[in-house]
């Protein structure tokens, strides 16, 4: 048995998988999990696959540490999305987080996670993180001036995500974080959603002072080629804390300081997509 993710009509990915563990329509999402035979248990969400047991650490490793490591003492974070709890587990590591708040809109992704990954969402019961189940735009529209960072780990820009990846959503989100504040985006693939990655960038830029895209190498997601896009009105994410990054980084699997700067080299066909030259 196979699962296959459909790119387009012209590219697929293939995972051999033992037996399908879960498989449910929630209010917004079609929710399952595969057994897989080499990346562990398998998320999908309307069929696009979103976490492995085996690889997930690559993607919430680099969209957390490398902003948390460029700010001074992030104490608030947010995480738009990211119900599997990664982004969540990752964020905890960090001494100086008094409260990390996750605006999830679909409970059962965290349920679902919490039964079949428990190493990801290990964390989402620690007394520091506080768990809200609503869309994430109304939540943000509550806040001004309050986190020091906010990670927008969504699924793709189709059906409800798509509101996440506009200029209206990133100035909401300026408007809850601190002025030296940071925000980070999962930002898609270069190969398979140029024209995204290039509004996406474009919005960021209309919004913030700092925009910067940097790679993450996410085996299992469209090309394995991944983005995540920082913005900012104070920072650089070239000029962090390495004694930080390093501390951080012995618990890490991905994300070491030599990598931080590595991540941020683009090469010159993705320069041109998210004009960050
Ligand atoms: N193409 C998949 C993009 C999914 C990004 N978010 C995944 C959620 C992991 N916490």
């Amino acid at each position: 048995m196979w699962f296959i993710e459909n790119y387009d009509e012209r590219a697929s990915l293939g995972l051999k998988v033992r037996k399908k563990l879960h498989e449910e329509q929630s209010p917004f999402q079609k929710v399952e999990v595969y057994e897989t035979e080499f990346f562990g248990n398998l998320l999908t969400l309307d069929g696009l696959v979103m976490l492995t047991q085996k690889d997930e650490f690559v993607y919430h490793e680099m969209i957390t540490h490398m902003p948390l490591c460029t700010l001074k003492n992030p104490e608030r974070v947010l995480v738009v999305g990211g119900g599997d709890g990664g982004a969540i587990r990752e964020i905890l590591k960090h001494p100086s987080i008094k409260e990390a708040v996750l605006c999830e809109i679909d409970e059962r992704v965290v349920r679902v996670c919490q039964k079949y990954f428990p190493e990801v969402s290990c964390k989402l019961e620690d007394p520091k993180v506080k768990m809200h189940f609503e869309d994430g735009f109304k939540f943000l529209n509550q806040y001004e001036n309050y986190f020091d960072l906010i990670i927008t780990d969504s699924s793709d820009p189709v059906g409800p995500g798509v509101a996440l990846f506009k200029e209206d959503y990133y100035r909401l989100v300026k408007k809850a974080l601190k002025p030296d504040g940071i925000m980070v985006s999962q930002s898609e693939s270069p190969w398979y959603f140029e024209d995204t990655m290039n509004s996406m960038t474009t919005a960021m830029s209309s919004v913030f002072k700092h925009v910067e895209t940097y790679i993450a190498l996410v085996t299992l997601y469209p090309s394995g080629f991944w983005t995540i896009t920082a913005a900012s009105d104070a920072h650089s994410l070239h000029n962090f804390d390495e004694k930080r990054s390093a501390e951080i980084s012995k618990t890490c699997k991905y994300y070491n300081p030599e990598l931080h700067k590595g991540a941020l080299a683009l090469p010159n066909f993705v320069k041109n997509i998210v004009k960050n030259k």
